[in-house]
């Protein structure tokens, strides 16, 4: 036996220490080596522990201490969709926050793409950053907006085509926990479907071209996204048929999910109007579809009329005349005919009806000169005609052995049965004995 055996030990690199600089050998002694990795990069790290002892065979003895600082694993992931998964210690170091802990996700965008990030934890306060594939750091947040705890990065609008590094971290050093992470890929919704139009009571179909007898509509579609976790609302453009589109949305629907059906209730319609419509789907992020009109039919045509209040029609009264065949019978003048001849006297006038749609027929009263209108004898309907039209009725006589004198006036009806004021023909007299509107023959 010599000496007692008496060593030191040293270290080459400041990431490497000793528990103990020295001691002695008998019966058996130690020092333990700890790596402190925090201030290095990634890679190999290579550093050397060397024990001195005077005297003993074999030194100085050096002792190879090889570190490997793995870069964080980036598993690949797509566009829209949901990561569920948690930090743990084993986790690597967030790159660019000292002390935090961090899962890093790639995935491939194209220039012009918009992404969407939001990260969320029942366990550590979020935080996201963002990276090109160089780690260049591109945007980072810790609270989304109006929220503390999840993180966002909205509407990232990608520079350029490749790959991308989203980072789920913590603001905590060095939190753990479970996470949510999804990654949105903003697109445009799709065209409304299943559009129509409703009474009120938002279950009655109003009919393409329809009358309604209210100045309410109740407008439903069902609404789809690429974005399945959007948010998505109906816009309409409601406007008078009279009017073109202009492209600006005239309702908004409150937001709904995907899938769903939203409505709109329009009210205030005007009276009597024809109104055309078109739809669109707009998203949270202000996407919005195309434009899809209603109905299959001209953009220029109706899709509905409003009738809420039901009006009388009008007669034109200078717009009374009598005819024998195509030849007008002046005022006072006769049919002409042989005795025993059937003669036929066609009355015509101008009518028209504020309510949308109606159907307008001419009722004529004719008398004798010696006999007063009563409104209920001698009376002569017409067929319908549209509100604007002409609409005839005729009468039928007999062409007797002394003659008859005639007057006669007449009205506009709806097939609501309301009626115009009666109007007389002629510019006469009616009071019995009446001045003569034709006599037959
Ligand atoms: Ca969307
Ligand atoms: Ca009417
Ligand atoms: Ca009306
Ligand atoms: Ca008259």
């Amino acid at each position: 036996m010599g000496l007692p055996l008496k060593w030191k030990g040293g270290v080459d690199s400041p990431w490497l220490t000793l528990s103990a600089d020295s001691g002695g050998a008998p019966p058996q002694d130690s020092t333990t080596v700890s790596l402190t990795p925090s201030a290095l990069g990634q890679g190999m790290q290579t550093g050397t522990v060397t024990i001195t002892a005077p005297g003993a065979i074999g030194s100085p003895r050096t002792v190879t201490v090889s570190f490997k600082i793995k870069p964080c694993a980036e598993p690949t992931i797509t566009a829209d969709t949901v990561v569920n998964a948690s930090i743990a210690l084993a986790d690597c170091g967030a790159p660019d926050r000292a002390g935090s802990l961090a899962k890093r996700y790639s995935l491939t965008a194209n220039a012009g793409d918009t992404l969407s990030f939001r990260l969320s934890s029942p366990s550590f306060n979020a935080y996201l950053t963002l990276h090109d594939s160089l780690g260049t750091l591109l945007s980072q947040n810790d609270d989304c907006p109006g929220y503390t705890g999840p993180s966002c990065i909205l509407e990232f609008p990608a520079p350029a085509s490749g790959r991308y590094v989203i980072e789920a971290t913590s603001v905590g050093t060095p939190d753990t926990g479970a996470f949510v992470l999804s990654v949105v890929r903003e697109r445009a919704p799709s065209l409304p479907q299943s559009i129509g139009q409703f009474r009120s009571d938002s279950t009655t179909s109003i009919g393409i071209g329809a009358t309604t007898p209210e100045s309410v509509a109740v407008f439903k579609a069902t609404l789809n996204d690429p974005n399945l976790r959007d948010s998505v609302r109906l816009e309409l453009e409601v406007v008078q048929s009279s009017s073109p589109f202009s492209g600006t949305a005239s309702h908004q629907s409150g937001f709904v999910g995907v899938g769903q059906t939203a409505w709109i209730r329009a009210t205030g319609l005007v009276e009597n109007a024809g109104y055309h419509w078109r739809a669109r789907t707009c998203d949270k992020t202000s996407r919005c579809s195309a434009w899809l009109s209603f109905g299959g039919n001209s953009d220029a045509a109706s899709d509905f009329f409003v009738n809420a209040i039901p009006e009388d029609p009008a007669i034109d009264a200078f717009s009374l005349n009598q005819f024998n065949g195509a030849v007008a019978i002046a005022v006072g003048g006769g049919t002409g005919g042989g005795l025993g001849s059937a003669q036929t006297v066609t009355f015509k006038a101008t009518v028209t009806d504020p309510d949308p749609g109606d159907v307008l027929v001419l009722v004529v009263e004719s008398q004798t000169t010696n006999t007063a209108f009563d409104g209920s004898t001698n009376l002569y309907r017409g067929t319908g005609v549209a509100s604007g039209s002409t609409a005839p009725a005729a009468a039928g006589y007999s062409v007797g052995l002394l003659g008859a004198n005639y007057h006669w006036r007449a009205r506009a009806c709806d097939q609501t049965s309301r009626c115009s004021p009666w109007v007389s023909f002629g510019g006469n007299s009616d009071v019995v004995t009446a001045a003569t509107d034709f006599h037959v023959p």
